[in-house]
């Protein structure tokens, strides 16, 4: 199967069990999120242990399986490869893209070797130039507007930025950082493939309405 065809989701939520509250799992969120519709999760629990990341890889694995839904492990492309994830998602200072593949061909899992996805977190127009080159299946771009957790990840850049991305790069783009309902239209104006988020959804009262109002809004 061809990227454009694997890349099926316009809408890309990201765990963080911190902001689950009332007392849920984060088992039991992200299943509403994928009963609200969602294709694309990416388990990001950057605190976790190895055995309890593990463990919560292939809960999620089970559960985005069962809504055929996409799985993708923050980082870990060990988790990703053992849980049998559909692609991993790095960031700028994880193991880059062209040594993932590697080591994906290496794990001869040949089912993988084909469709295995990698996304690849950027934030200036050479980050996502140099993923691209380093064989990155898409990128998420960020953060476009301010986020609850912002120092982290630096100043909003503005959507705009994300037009300058697309007249550069081919692979999709996901708009990234303080994606609320009422920011979809400009930042799928200004060229995005899609979104990713987290509080977007996961700080929702009804998690599964608000996935279907994101998907309804993306078209
Ligand atoms: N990465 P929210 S911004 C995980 O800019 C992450 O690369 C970002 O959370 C980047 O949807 C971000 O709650 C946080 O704003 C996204």
């Amino acid at each position: 199967m061809k990227r454009d065809e694997l890349i099926d989701f316009k809408l890309y939520l990201i765990t963080d069990r911190k902001l689950v509250t009332r007392h849920l799992s984060l088992v039991t969120v992200v299943g509403k999120a994928l009963k609200g519709g969602i294709k694309a999760v990416q388990l990001r629990e950057k605190d976790l242990g190895t055995r309890e990341l593990l463990d919560m890889a292939y809960k999620m694995r089970e559960l985005t399986n069962k809504y055929e839904a996409k799985l993708f492990i923050n980082d870990r492309i060990d988790i990703a490869l053992s849980v049998e994830a559909d692609g991993v998602h790095l960031g700028q200072n994880s193991i880059p893209a062209h040594a993932v593949r590697k080591v994906v061909h290496a794990s001869r899992i040949t089912h993988h070797a084909s469709r295995f996805l990698i996304g690849v977190s950027t934030h200036t127009i050479e980050e996502a130039r140099e993923a691209e080159k380093s064989g990155a299946d898409f990128i998420t771009f960020g953060p476009i507007y301010s986020t609850p957790s912002k120092l982290k990840y630096g100043k909003p850049i503005g959507a705009d930025i994300i037009r300058k991305a697309k007249a550069e790069i081919s692979i999709p783009v996901f708009a990234i950082g303080g994606i609320k309902q009422d920011r979809i239209k400009e930042v799928m104006d200004a060229g995005a493939d899609g979104v990713a988020l987290i509080s977007g959804i996961l700080g929702a009262k009804d998690i599964k309405e608000k996935t279907k109002e994101f998907l309804k809004l993306l078209g």
